[in-house]
Order: C-alpha cells, then sequence, then structure tokens
C-alpha cells in the first residue's frame, strides 16, 4: 500500500481574546481594526506587555509592510512563508501504514535492510505549515507573538524608515503554506502529500480554574479530527507530536512558561484532551520535539521565544544563560513523565498506542585521538541530548553534568524519580541532520564563550574548528553533509539506552532558491537526493548491524517557515511558490517515492 507519512502539527489553541474578525486577512487587504485586534506586522511598539494581547498594535496601517515578506509592490515577496498554528503545537508525523503489526520481520529473499513494517514518511509542524493564525477563535503561541515582535534584522519600508524584525526575512508563520485552509485537497497518493493540514484544539483560558485552561475549542478538536481521518483513510498512519516548540503565550504571560513548575499541569491537561478525542486513531505520540534546541534557543542564546539570556550569549533583556536553561529543562522533563504516566494509566491499555520524545541528535566526533577530545564528545553528547534523554530512561542526568553544573543543575526529588522510573517512553524519536566536531576545553585552551562554555559542558562544537571541517559544507551554516554520522549516531544511542525502538522522525536538506528561478532550478534538486540517499545507506548499515530502527521520515513534505530563517530556506520534497502557495513536485519526491516502493516487500506486507 502506498502511503505517505506526514507530520502534521496540530495544535492547541488557547485563547486570550475574543477576537471577532474575518476568517483570513492578510495584508495589504484592508480592514480597520479596533483596538486590541491583532495586526500583523512584526515591528510593533515594546512596553505593552502584561495585558491579554501583548505585541500587536492598536491599529492597522495598510501603508506599511508587516514583518512578513512582503515588499511594497508583491504581496508576497520572493521568499516566504508558510504556516502554522497555535499553542502547544500538536504535530502529527503522518506514517506510512503497512497494516502494520507491532514486530519487525526481517524481509525474505530482499536485500533491503528496512523491517517490513518500517514506516517511511514525511515530517511537517503546525507553526511553519498551517497559517489561519487567527481563524475558528485560536489562541496566540508565544511564536505568533515572537515574529511580530521588532527584533534585530533591519528592513526598510515605503517611507524609507527601517523596520525591525526577530525574522530574517521579516516573515511570519501566519500565513504559512496555509494547510489550515487546504486540506480538502489533502492527495497524498503519487503526489507525496499536495496538501493536508493539522487541527487545532482550542482550549479556552478559564482563570477561575488556578492555572488551568479551561474550555476545549470544538472548532479545533473537529479540525485535527477531519484531518486524521482523512488521512488514515488514504492508508496514512498519523504519527502526533504534541509540541512542536510553540506553547500558548498565555502560559509566558501568566507564570514565565518552562520556568515554573505549574506548566505540568497544563501540559498534562493539554495532552488528555489529544488522547481522549484522538487517541482511538492515532497510535504514535511523542510528547515533544527537540526541547533540546527550543530550550537552549530560548532561555540560552535567547534566539528564540521567550529570548531570554545574559550579556555574554546575546541580546536579551532578561534571563541567565547559565541557570535558567536547567530549570525550564527539568520542567519539560517532569511534563514529559507526567503525560506518559498519564497515557499508561488511563490510555493505553484501551488505545494500544505509544509514546516517546523527539531530541535533535548531533554526532559529535572528537577532534583529535586524544583521549581528551573523546571525552569533550562524550561530554558535549551529553550536555546536548543525554541532559533529556538519560532523566527519562535512566532515571538521572548524566554524571559529567553533575560535575561541572553542580547546584545550577536542579535535582529531582525523590517523588520526581520515582515518576520518571516510572514513566519512561516507548521510542525515541531522532531528528539527525549533521554533525559536528568536539574539542576539549579544560586541559587545553578554548576561545570564551558560546560553543565551549560550562553550560555546554567545556567542549567546543562546530562543524569547522581550527580549518578542519567535519564534512560537505552545504548552503546552510550549521549543516554539513557527514552520512557516517547517521550510523554512529544511532549506534550510540542505541548502546546508551539498551536498544530502545528508534524512529529518525526528521532528516533533510535545506536549500536556497536563486531570485527568478527556472522550473529546472526548482525541479531539479539533485543534491538533496544524493544527501538522503547517503543518510538512508547508512543508517540500513545501522539497522544491520542491529540497530533497532523503525521508521524514518523526510523533513519536509513542502516547503514551509524555517524559524528564525523565515521563507529563505526550503526543505521540502515539493517547492511552494509563497505568492500562489501552488506546490511543484520536486525530483526528490519521485526519487523518495521509488526508494519507499522499492524497499517496501508485497510478501512482506500480506505476513504481517
Ligand atoms: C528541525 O530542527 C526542526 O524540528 C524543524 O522544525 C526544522 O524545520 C528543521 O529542523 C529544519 O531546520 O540559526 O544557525 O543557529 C533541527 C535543528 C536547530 C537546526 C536550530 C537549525 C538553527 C541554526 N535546528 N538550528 S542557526
Amino acid at each position: 500500500m502506498e502511503v505517505l507519512d506526514v507530520r502534521v502539527a496540530a495544535v492547541l489553541r488557547s485563547r486570550l481574546t475574543q477576537y471577532a474578525r474575518p476568517p483570513y486577512v492578510r495584508w495589504p487587504v484592508r480592514m480597520t481594526a479596533p483596538v486590541g485586534r491583532v495586526s500583523p506586522r512584526c515591528p510593533t511598539a515594546t512596553g505593552n506587555r502584561g495585558g491579554t494581547v501583548p505585541v500587536f498594535a492598536s491599529k492597522r496601517e495598510e501603508t506599511e509592510p508587516p514583518c512578513h515578506t512582503e515588499n511594497n509592490n508583491m504581496e508576497f515577496p520572493l521568499l516566504l512563508l508558510l504556516l502554522h498554528h497555535l499553542h502547544f503545537a500538536l504535530c502529527l508525523f503522518f506514517s506510512l501504514f503497512f497494516n502494520a503489526t507491532s514486530h519487525m520481520l526481517l524481509l525474505k529473499n530482499n536485500t533491503s535492510p528496512f523491517p517490513c513494517n518500517f514506516l517511511f514518511g514525511t515530517s511537517s509542524s503546525s507553526y511553519q505549515f498551517e497559517g489561519a493564525f487567527l481563524s475558528d477563535g485560536k489562541g496566540l503561541s508565544n511564536w505568533d507573538v515572537f515574529t511580530h515582535k521588532p527584533g534585530s534584522y533591519t528592513f526598510n519600508n515605503s517611507h524609507s524608515s527601517s523596520i525591525f524584525c526577530t525574522i530574517m526575512d521579516g516573515s511570519n508563520g501566519d500565513i504559512a503554506v496555509d494547510h489550515y485552509h487546504r486540506y480538502q485537497s489533502l492527495n497524498f497518493r503519487g503526489e507525496h502529500g499536495s496538501v493536508w493540514f493539522g487541527f487545532k484544539v482550542k482550549l479556552e483560558p478559564n482563570r477561575s480554574k488556578k492555572g488551568k485552561f479551561g474550555k476545549v475549542n470544538k472548532a479545533g478538536i473537529d479540525y485535527y479530527n477531519r484531518l486524521i481521518d482523512a488521512l488514515l483513510q488514504r492508508g496514512i498512519e498519523p504519527f502526533v507530536t504534541i509540541t512542536h516548540y510553540d506553547i500558548p503565550q498565555e502560559l509566558e504571560d501568566r507564570y514565565k512558561g518552562w520556568l515554573s513548575p505549574k506548566i505540568q499541569e497544563d501540559f498534562k491537561y493539554y495532552a488528555d484532551i489529544c488522547f481522549k478525542n484522538f487517541g482511538d486513531r492515532v497510535k504514535y505520540w511523542v510528547t515533544f520535539n527537540e526541547p533540546n534546541v527550543a530550550i537552549v534557543r530560548g532561555y540560552r542564546s535567547g534566539l528564540w521565544p521567550p529570548a531570554r539570556c545574559s550579556a555574554s550569549f546575546g541580546n536579551c533583556s532578561h534571563g541567565d544563560s547559565e541557570t535558567e536553561p536547567f530549570i525550564a529543562a527539568s520542567n519539560l522533563i517532569l511534563s514529559h513523565a507526567s503525560v506518559v504516566t498519564l497515557y499508561r494509566t488511563k490510555y493505553q491499555k484501551k488505545q494500544r498506542g505509544r509514546i516517546g520524545i523527539v531530541m535533535n541528535a548531533i554526532w559529535f566526533e572528537p577532534l583529535s585521538n586524544s583521549r581528551e577530545d573523546k571525552l569533550a564528545a562524550e561530554r558535549a553528547q551529553s550536555f546536548f541530548m543525554n541532559w533529556f534523554l538519560d532523566p527519562i530512561i535512566l532515571g538521572n542526568y548524566p554524571e559529567e553534568m553533575h560535575e561541572i553544573l553542580g547546584p545550577d543543575l536542579p535535582s529531582f526529588s525523590r517523588n520526581d524519580k520515582q515518576k520518571l522510573k516510572t514513566s519512561g517512553l516507548d521510542f525515541i524519536g531522532v531528528n539527525h541532520y549533521t554533525s559536528y566536531y568536539a574539542k576539549d576545553c579544560i586541559f587545553s585552551a578554548c576561545e570564551p564563550g558560546k560553543g565551549s562554555s560550562r553550560t555546554e559542558g567545556f567542549a567546543l562544537n562546530s562543524p569547522q574548528i581550527n580549518g578542519f571541517s567535519i564534512g560537505q559544507p552545504t548552503e546552510l551554516d550549521w549543516l554539513y553533509v557527514h552520512p557516517e554520522g547517521m550510523e554512529k549516531i544511532v549506534t550510540y544511542i542505541k548502546n546508551r539506552y539498551n536498544n530502545t525502538p528508534m524512529f529518525i522522525t526528521e532528516n533533510g536538506l535545506g536549500t536556497l532558491e536563486k531570485p527568478n528561478p527556472t522550473i529546472e532550478d526548482i525541479i531539479n534538486d539533485v543534491k538533496r537526493v544524493e544527501y538522503l540517499s547517503s543518510y538512508l545507506d547508512s543508517l540500513a548499515t545501522a539497522i544491520r548491524k542491529g540497530a533497532n530502527v523503525r521508521g524514518y521520515f523526510v523533513w519536509s513534505l513542502l516547503d514551509n517557515f524555517e524559524w528564525t530563517y523565515g521563507y529563505t530556506i526550503r526543505f521540502g520534497l515539493h517547492r511552494v511558490d509563497y505568492a500562489t502557495l501552488n506546490r511543484t513536485r520536486r525530483f526528490s519526491a519521485l526519487w523518495y517515492k521509488q526508494f519507499i516502493a522499492q524497499h517496501t516487500n508485497k510478501a512482506c506486507l500480506s505476513s504481517s
């Protein structure tokens, strides 16, 4: 059966304010906005915090571009972007659906190393795809607010004055690829997912219930129900992430988001709604996407919301890069544990699904053969990935973290430890793109600052050190092609965590597009195919050697909103024209389809 796998984001939409507004308005559509209504422009006045709508201008001015990629003449500038919705984004990963049974059978007479019920698919996320950021009563997420705030990227408007944005191309996810409105044209088969979109679940705040959201937004539930059903009808397995970076802005305003232990209760309440409403059909749940990235960028470098850091780490008005990431992480880890416990005790027996977490996983290669650099590579991993997986799977933080951080590492109470011990996870999701070198900074000298700080375990990590490059550079400064890293990271995780089942939940190559591209430029993405093919090869080697890997999803189905990079970077197997939102299938989509067909064995399908 042909199936696509898509990772869709759904969102819990918490409402801050009642918006009576047209369903979908985008600049330069003329509208007059009453005070308090959202006006989608980034450079709004500061000092408006603490109200119900912290960031937006009270009056819309039609003459100035918003901070999304429009320029004066075109509604969408060249590289633009997509969508995404609300809070606590629920991401669905739709996997290939092979009438899957839960055990792994190796194919007979088949050279393919991929087990016969292996899930192949693609990934997506709600803020990056959905758009419709104010539709159907959706509330504001921290990313809705952040992308409309003033930041350090400068643009000139039509009056030759400057506007300052948080996103490189001045864009945001207000529209993204408009999946919210395009699911009717959902057509995955053969086209590898022309469109789909996530759900919205909206929670209405009810302040009388201390620290909790109140009513659920029915429109949101309905939307995600329609989406899940549409996927299943097409033979696509939904693989759902409850939180892909964004959380309701309200939680930031009310108690500082992840810095407060109160978030554990709200997160559990939200997850319960997801399990209750969708768990009859969703069999793969992910609590968090890349918490290691979200926490580091939110609380150490301050490049993402809530933009907190200390002066030597970035440019923030508040924060403490040496302590807050560890506090936020600890609340997040305990939130994961509560939700796993909830699923296990209330739903799993009946719904028979599995639950895990997704980590960003970089392979850290020692810069030299010295013992010091080898230890540094271990420390880099501990301070990046094991920081989260160790407590969840092994019950406590890595030893190196205790040694280096001392009391700055929050300790787990006896109760917490008990909770961690009984929850755990059913699988580890691995997002792997790149490898970095690691170099010792304890016994040898390193430049002070990011990349070698105490918060990173005194291990300098970077794709290039002292003129040595870990692999072929790409158009993205953070992504170097080093396919061996796939086998190495998968094997590392296998050994450290007792061969817990793994899914490669993201892997892909981002590219830039030249202005006025020809159709050839758009379609002929040979580099992406080479990248994917080499990484899949390396994954195959790890599986042959015994790694328990059960699925692989390409990031991404479509070009989409790439966070700080806005719409300038393209990861899609399908290209999106941001002026029309039309999609064009790239060569890589065809190649991937064939790859899946070759590695799927009919005999296996019927026997499983
Ligand atoms: C994934 O993270 C995300 O889960 C997904 O949402 C995203 O679209 C995808 O990557 C592709 O980017 O600004 O130079 O400091 C992968 C880890 C962490 C890689 C943040 C890019 C920013 C690099 N990402 N990082 S930089």
